[in-house]
C-alpha cells in the first residue's frame, strides 16, 4: 500500500458541498482516508476571479498506481461537472484534484509529474498539507513540509 497526498480544491457552487463529494468518492474509489485537514478559503492565484476558493488536503492509502490513482481523480472532476478550457489557463471550477505526493515517488510523464512541480510555491497548498502531514519531507527539496509552508509566508 502507498500514501497519496492530494491537493482539492472549487470556488463554484455549494463549496464545502463540493468538497465532501469529492472526498466520499476519493474514499470510496482510492482506498481509506488516513487524514483530512480543515477547509481553507483562499484568494484565486494566479488568475482574476470574484469567487474565492475552498481548500483542503488529504492521504489516502491506496493499492492504486500513481498513473491509476491519476484516472480515478480525473474521472471524478469529470463526474462532478469539470469542465476544462482547451488553452490550459486557470479557470473557475467546481472541483480539481491534484495528486501532491505518492510516497517518496519521483516521476516525471507526460500526464503526471510527482512531486506536484508547484505545490512548495503555493499557500493554498502548503497551509493544509502542513496541517495534517508537517513531518512528511518533499523527496526533491529535502525539507519537511511544515518547513516549506513557513519558508512561503515569510
Ligand atoms: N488552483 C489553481 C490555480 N489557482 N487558487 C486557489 N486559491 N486555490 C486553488 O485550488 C487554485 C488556485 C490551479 O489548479
Ligand atoms: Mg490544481
Ligand atoms: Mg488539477
Amino acid at each position: 500500500m502507498a500514501k497519496a497526498y492530494l491537493s482539492i480544491g472549487t470556488n463554484l457552487g455549494d463549496k464545502r458541498g463540493n468538497l465532501l463529494t469529492a472526498t466520499a468518492l476519493l474514499k470510496e474509489r482510492v482506498g481509506d482516508m488516513l487524514a483530512l485537514s480543515t477547509i481553507y478559503e483562499t484568494e484565486p492565484w494566479g488568475f482574476e476571479s470574484q469567487h474565492t476558493f475552498f481548500n483542503a488536503a488529504l492521504i489516502l492509502e491506496t493499492a492504486l498506481s500513481p498513473m491509476e490513482l491519476l484516472d480515478v481523480t480525473r474521472l471524478i472532476e469529470t463526474e462532478m461537472g469539470r469542465i476544462n478550457k482547451s488553452d490550459g489557463s486557470y479557470q473557475d471550477r467546481i472541483i480539481d484534484i491534484d495528486i501532491l505526493l505518492y510516497d517518496d515517488l519521483i516521476l516525471q510523464t507526460d500526464r503526471l509529474t510527482l512531486p506536484h512541480p508547484l505545490m512548495h510555491k503555493r499557500t493554498f497548498v502548503m497551509e493544509p498539507l502542513a496541517e495534517i502531514a508537517p513531518d512528511v519531507v518533499h523527496p526533491l527539496l529535502h525539507k519537511p513540509m511544515i518547513q516549506l509552508r513557513s519558508i512561503l509566508s515569510e
